[in-house]
């Protein structure tokens, strides 16, 4: 009797999502959660100003409170060489401010003390004297000739270039585009914003004098790096340290980077021998950590009449803040903004890229962002919007004909990368028919008549997830790869580790069901556990859509490996050669005599009682996967909108998304995923974005500031797919997880501008608020 793999919540079963239980009872286990005998609370000081000399500390009054345990500045960080740290763009990061503040809310002290109550007032008592200097918001002003120089504790460092960067061919693209018929120009600027997580960062960090050992609980997607992080910076031995990431109230790439709040609660619990708690506030949160984008855009396209795309060129310009910290894992400074057309058959291109450092925050490759792709794929599609009206072409003819087809793949794009497989066209069709493309078209033409303005909105690209491989992507000179663990019990039950960490992605549901396709084991048999370095295996985390690319494979692996020998122990316990067993899931039989056989389960049990003569005993192993290349899923995405003239506002009418990520392990939790991402494209087209006053302070560290969408202001959206499996990963799957956040906003933003098409305005900045709108409809001029 064959297994129905669906039942068992094998690959394909729309599983419901097993850590719900605990989370929506409010069972689960958070860091602000952890409650440890004797622990202190640490609260930290921030910055109020952006840019200032610091003149004198005065920590008097907050040691004299009672109740306060410790008043930590960068001057006694310093003494232990902790006043700075290194990050992973290879720059360093003040942890607490010694010479100088370079944004506002930057951390400059902190206190611990017996509740964290007392320690905010000790923050309070702590006089600082600060001499303003002026202040930088922008790469412009960061870049003019007398700028003041914001990292002058850097040796060397003259202006305000924090890196240049450059990729591809400039020659034959210069000479792409001296044959061009057309050249189409688009000019943006991709806003900073914010992930915003529901749970801030945090961390309970638990030195034990006694034993020596560092046992830090905290909110991070990727503990291995952060304990490799600890070892390295604070010369601890690795083995004495231990990270555990509890559950995590979403991370989007928010809870990559080291922050100083997570060093100084450890420096605090080594110095105090006693377990510090650090739970960051909701401004604290917004005002210093790891932002998003950030970016202006000015580029074109060479464009040959027809429409046939004969190159691509752009600059980049990236507002990094004071602390060049990126968070991602590549060789290239700007992470992979140049997978930008990389769905579009482009024979040559050339992009330089420019850092500054300004007086904001640092960070840049969060909320959900697969390393500034977001940014490349709205600079993309804005692009091709606009190339399709100088061309007069029909952006769906324009597209269709430059799209790479199915018989490209593998296929080489301009700036090196190997996209894997797809179908693009097929995608397209099906998106358009979705959304009934022609009869769109003149109802919107009936429409203007009646003085109504309705506009659509095509946004389709292809997006590198999962990395590594680990030729490219390393970090701290780790590699990408990625692991998991798998112990049978001896019922057939069993754990499942793996080297990635979910922060509300569903890992615990998926991973399960990947164990249940190759081995037959219902999911519901296997627990899944990750974020505790003293048990899972090394990996390197959770971002860029690389768990299901990189740790699932690694699950697949280690499953086939499990498999392996208990195809061994059936041959032993049915008394006939290995050769002679057939698997089919969740049991193998004789060949040729299919009634005889034994389940898994039974192999499992043989594992532990009946093993072969010279048998190793046990049902475990593990794997690392480094996989030969990222994965490329691709998505189409189609908005349509109207636009009130009058007020500006605009209502979507209805989204329609076909994504294609390959083999999909659990379908619901799939599309879960694409509407968050898109909720969360739709936010940052409308409603979000973080600014500066001219003085640095930020605009944007509140909620009455800072705009998260409700299911009140979220349209709905209509999900269709297409599968096509991933050729060079196990189980055939590609990421999904950023997918709808990096290739939605810019269907929002194109549907406005179409509805705006007669007005002569070409581009209007990110978010498309009212106000700008309607600015953009009465003037006819574009809005930046
Ligand atoms: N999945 C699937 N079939 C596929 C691909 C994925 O069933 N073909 C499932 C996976 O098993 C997993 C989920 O979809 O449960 C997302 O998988 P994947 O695309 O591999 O992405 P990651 O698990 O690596 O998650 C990271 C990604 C990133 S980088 C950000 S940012 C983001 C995102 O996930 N942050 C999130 N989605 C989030 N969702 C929640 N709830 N919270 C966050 O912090
Ligand atoms: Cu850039 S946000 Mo996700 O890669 O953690």
């Amino acid at each position: 009797m064959t297994i129905d793999e669906v039942k068992i919540g094998g690959l394909g079963a729309s599983r419901k999502r097993v850590e719900d239980d605990r989370f929506i009872r409010g069972r689960g286990n958070y860091t602000d959660d952890i409650v440890l005998p004797g622990m202190l609370y640490m609260e930290i000081l921030r910055s109020p100003v952006a840019h200032a000399r610091i003149k004198s500390i005065d920590a008097s009054k907050a040691w004299q409170i009672p109740g306060v345990r410790m008043v930590l500045t960068g001057e006694m960080a310093a003494q232990r060489n902790l006043a700075w740290m290194p990050t992973l763009s290879y720059d360093t990061q003040a942890v607490l401010a010694t010479d100088k503040v370079r944004f506002q809310g930057q951390e400059v002290a902190c206190v611990v003390a017996d509740n964290p109550y007392i320690a905010k007032d000790g923050c309070e008592a702590i006089v600082v004297e600060y001499e303003q200097l002026p202040a930088i918001v922008s790469p412009k002003q960061a870049l003019a000739e007398d700028a003041p120089i914001i990292r002058d504790d850097k040796e060397g460092q003259t202006g305000n270039v924090c890196y240049q960067w450059e990729v591809g061919d400039k020659e034959a693209t210069d000479r792409a585009f001296a044959q061009a018929d057309v050249v189409s120009r688009m000019k943006l600027h991709y806003p900073r914003s914010h992930p915003s997580p529901i749970e801030c960062c945090g961390s309970v960090a638990d030195y034990n004098p006694a034993t020596g050992k560092l046992t830090v609980y905290m909110t991070t997607q990727a503990p291995h790096i952060i304990r490799a992080a600890v070892a390295l910076v604070a010369e601890l031995p690795e083995h004495m340290i231990r990270i555990v990431s509890p559950d995590i109230g979403g991370g989007f790439g928010n809870k990559v980077p080291v922050y100083p709040g997570y060093v100084c609660s450890i420096l605090c619990s080594i110095l105090l021998g006693k377990p510090v708690k650090w739970s960051e506030d909701k401004t604290g949160n917004l005002i210093s950590t790891g932002f998003a984008r950030d970016m202006y855009f000015d580029g074109e396209l060479a464009l040959r009449r027809d429409g046939k795309i004969l190159g691509v060129r752009f600059h980049a310009d990236t507002d990094q803040g004071a602390f060049f910290s990126d968070a991602q894992p590549s060789k290239f400074k700007i992470g992979l903004v140049h997978s930008a057309f990389a769905c579009y058959d482009v024979p040559v291109g050339h992009i330089t890229a420019r850092g500054a450092y300004t007086n904001k925050a640092p960070g840049g490759v969060a909320y959900r962002c697969s390393f500034r792709v977001t940014e490349a794929m709205f600079f993309q599609e804005r692009l091709m919007a606009a190339a399709a009206i100088d061309l007069g072409m029909d952006p769906v003819e324009f597209r269709r004909m430059n799209l790479v087809r199915d018989d490209q793949f593998p296929y080489r794009t301009p700036f090196g990368f190997l996209t894997d497989s797809g179908q693009y066209h097929k995608c397209l069709d099906l998106g358009l028919s979705a959304i009934g493309y022609e009869a769109f078209l003149q109802d919107k033409a009936a429409a203007r008549l009646r003085g109504r303005r309705l506009g659509i909105g095509i946004s389709t690209m292809t997006e590198p997830l999962g990395a590594g491989n680990s030729r490219e992507y390393d970090i701290l000179g780790i590699k990408m790869f990625d692991s998991a663990e798998l112990r049978v019990h001896p019922t057939g039950k069993a754990i499942l580790r793996t080297g990635a960490k979910t922060q509300g992605q569903g890992h615990e549901t998926t991973w399960a069901q990947i164990v249940a396709h190759e081995l037959g084991i219902p999911a519901d048999d296997v627990t899944v556990e990750e974020g505790d370095t003293d048990t899972a295996p090394f990996g390197m985390g959770t971002y860029a859509s690389r768990s299901t690319p990189v740790a699932g494979a690694a699950v697949a692996m280690v499953a086939r490996k499990i498999r392996a020998k208990a195809r061994k122990l059936a041959a032993h316990l049915l008394e006939v050669s290995e050769e002679d067993i057939e698997w089919e899931l969740g049991r193998f039989t004789v060949r040729g005599a299919p009634g005889r056989g034994v389940s898994i389960q039974e192999c499992a049990m043989a594992a532990y009682g009946n093993m072969p003569d010279g048998m190793e005993p046990g049902l475990e192993n593990n794997a690392y996967y480094d996989p030969p290349n990222l994965t490329w899923p691709f998505a189409c995405y189609i908005v349509t909108v109207e636009v009130d003239p009058e007020t500006g506002v605009w209502d979507v009418l209805r989204t329609v998304a076909v994504d294609d990520c390959g083999v999909r392990i659990n379908p619901m939790i799939v599309e879960g995923q694409i509407m968050g991402g898109l909720t969360e494209a739709y936010a940052m087209s409308n409603m979000q974005f973080i600014t500066f006053d001219s003085q640095g302070n930020c605009v944007g560290s509140n909620y009455m500031d800072y705009l998260l969408p409700t299911a009140w202001e979220t349209p709905g959206f209509e999900l269709h797919e297409v599968v096509t499996p991933c050729p060079h990963h196990p189980i055939g799957a590609k990421g999904v997880g950023e997918c709808a956040a990096v290739g939605g906003p810019a269907a929002f933003v194109n549907a406005v501008m179409d509805a705006l098409s007669d007005t002569g305005v070409r581009n209007i900045d990110m978010p498309l608020l009212p106000d700008r709108v309607w600015e953009a409809i009465t003037t006819g001029q574009d809005v930046s």
